[in-house]
């Protein structure tokens, strides 16, 4: 009974080992927000430095079809990016300021997979100073629908 135990532990960790990497890129489609919330709905307000990363995670049920985050730090002459991770941990991509089509100083993007419902679990993303002079404050939310 152990040794089949051995084998099956063995074998589980063999198919996590060889299970091909994801690109979860082509599976989403990101494009600019247009919902709008009352300030006083804030996940996180913080600060960031050149070069630092943080990281956020939200953790989403089984039936949201549609993921917003919004990484607003108003200041166009600072460098902000946002990489976003599914909760199998698939990269979905790195966002910068321009990617929801304005260079405002805000990330602000609608994250869908057609009409099926997003990967519940635990979603990560990790804000990061790409180019920073002293200190930026910012704003991140996210929010499901
Ligand atoms: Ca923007």
């Amino acid at each position: 009974m152990v040794r089949i135990k051995k084998i099956l532990f063995l074998f589980v960790v063999l198919a996590l080992i060889s299970a091909p990497a994801v690109s979860a890129k082509e599976e989403y489609t990101i494009c600019s927000s247009t919902e709008e919330h009352q300030p006083v709905i804030i996940k996180a307000y913080s600060t960031i430095t050149q070069g630092q990363t943080k990281t956020y995670t939200t953790t989403i049920g089984t039936t949201v079809k549609k993921l917003e985050v919004d990484l607003n730090w108003g200041d166009t002459s600072d460098y902000l990016s946002l990489a976003i991770y599914t909760p199998s941990g698939a990269y979905v991509g790195k966002f910068y300021d321009n990617a929801d089509g304005s260079v405002d100083g805000r990330i602000h993007l609608d994250i869908t997979q057609g009409q099926n419902y997003l990967q519940s679990g635990k979603w990560t993303f990790k804000v990061r100073g790409e180019s920073v002079v002293g200190t930026e404050d910012y704003y991140f939310n996210t929010f499901t629908y």
